[in-house]
């Protein structure tokens, strides 16, 4: 039995009692109000899903397992990883076996590679992504426990088991992605010695003579590991995963919501949103001419990439993060200089357009830039960043839900008839 395995055993029925003792004590009990308007506005700010792996607090912003992601930023992901399933940082020989296991399992199958090359050119990579990890559904084994008649309550080693291959193929089949989509040019072969960061930076193919982008990767990954469990990534891949459907559908599936331009692509969007103010406004535009091009982008109807967020009202500790890497490497890039532009900026104007709750940037702000910096100009591929990085929340998050045995999900719908019903009459609704 590897560690995390052994470790989680030994968690898995120390969570399951709190959970039966709470649904015991205190499982009538009502803890919210929803109003009318969450129902329709995409149950904003209703406290309807367990999470365990992070808060984001809007005044401070992420949390993982209770640590600030402040605190986090000098961590591997595998120490991330293993703190999100576990809640307690591992010890150098834990974070040793996990980096192994991933290694190991590092390889992806050349079925993967002939779906991918099989798929029209233009081809969008978080589709891509999202495919391959689909297509390697064939090969769960906690379908496969599942067929077999395994007690439900064993499940969730298989779960785990599968998460481990996915992640520890992720990064190669990332990284190809980006050689067969944007340079027409085959995966690399993992490197077994290589930690999970380290070899997707090397695999990715770019060059790196200071080890500066593979620190950037690191960091990356790290950054964007989790953000609680209802974003669009999270709660999708919950959702599917509590039909008892595998990791590779519930990871694919979280992949698919995170390529929407409102959350993981928006790193896209802000890099075209920064290279068109350049294109326009040219190299060191005045404040004035920043100022006046953000106000006719939000005249034409556009929300302001990389700014404002549905849970934060600070800037985002992310965006910090990735401003202090820049400032700690001294990146000297046009792009940089003008994020750092837009945050004198465009908070104010914001403010003063009166919509957005939050006018400060969120971790988008910042991403694409830095990695347009070193050296990775293809923004189409920046969600894929994203998106390698989520995949380690979506599984621990899913594999908690696993462990404590949490039902499908089925919330009640209604129709908007029944809402001005229950409105009018404070009715509770038909079931
Ligand atoms: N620029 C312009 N207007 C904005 C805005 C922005 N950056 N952020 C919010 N608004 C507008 C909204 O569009 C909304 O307008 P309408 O009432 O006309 O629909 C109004 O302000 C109120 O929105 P909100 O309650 O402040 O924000 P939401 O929770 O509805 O949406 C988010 C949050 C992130 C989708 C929104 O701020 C946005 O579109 N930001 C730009 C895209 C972005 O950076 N997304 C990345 C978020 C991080 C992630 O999930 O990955």
């Amino acid at each position: 039995m590897h560690p995390l395995l052994q470790r989680l055993t030994e968690l898995a029925p120390e969570w399951q009692h709190r959970l039966r003792t709470f649904l015991s004590q205190y499982g009538g009990t009502a803890v919210a109000e929803i109003r009318a308007e969450q129902i329709i506005g995409g149950m904003r700010g209703v406290p309807a899903l367990l999470c365990e792996t992070s808060v984001v607090l809007p005044n401070e912003g992420l949390r993982i397992r209770n640590i600030p992601i402040a605190e986090l930023a000098d961590r591997t992901p595998e120490e991330i990883f293993w703190l999100l399933c576990t809640g307690e940082l591992p010890t150098a020989d834990q974070t040793a076996s996990l980096r192994q296991i991933l290694a190991e399992r590092a390889t992806v199958p050349d079925y993967v590679w002939n779906v991918l090359r099989a798929l029209p050119s233009d081809s969008h990579p978080m589709a891509m992504l999202s495919l391959g990890v689909l297509a390697m559904e064939r090969e769960s084994t906690f379908r496969q426990a599942f067929q077999q008649g395994v007690p439900r309550s064993e499940l969730w080693k298989f779960w785990l088991d599968d998460c481990l291959t996915l992640l520890g193929r992720l990064t190669t089949l990332a990284a190809g992605i980006y050689r067969l989509r944007f340079h027409r040019s085959e995966p690399l072969l993992p490197n077994p010695e290589l930690d999970w960061a380290s070899n997707y930076a090397t695999l990715l193919g770019l060059p790196d003579p200071t080890g500066q982008f593979r620190d950037l990767i690191r960091l990356y990954l790290v950054l964007h590991s989790d953000h609680e469990g209802g974003n669009v990534s999270a709660m999708t891949g919950y959702t599917v995963a509590s039909a008892l459907s595998d990791p590779f559908y519930a990871i694919s599936a979280g992949l698919n919501g995170l390529a929407g331009p409102l959350h993981g692509l928006a790193n896209q969007e802000c890099l075209r949103f920064l290279l068109q103010m350049i294109d326009t406004l040219g190299t060191n535009p005045s404040d004035e001419a920043v100022e006046q091009y953000v106000w006719s982008w939000l005249q034409g109807g556009h929300v302001i990439p990389g700014y404002g967020h549905a849970v934060l009202r600070v800037p985002d500790p992310r965006f910090t993060l990735f401003r202090q890497f820049a400032q700690r490497y001294n990146l000297q890039h046009e792009l940089i200089a003008l994020v750092e532009q837009l945050y004198r900026i465009v908070p104010q104007v914001l403010q003063r357009h009166g919509k957005a709750k939050n006018p400060w940037p969120n971790v988008d702000a910042i991403s694409g830039s830095l990695l347009y910096a070193y050296g990775m100009r293809e923004s189409e591929f920046y969600t894929v960043m994203f998106g390698v990085s989520r995949a380690l929340g979506i599984c621990a998050q899913t594999l908690t839900h696993r462990i404590l045995g949490t039902p499908i999900m089925r919330p009640k719908s209604v129709t908007l008839q029944e809402l001005e019903q229950m409105t009018a009459h404070s009715l509770v609704p038909r079931q």
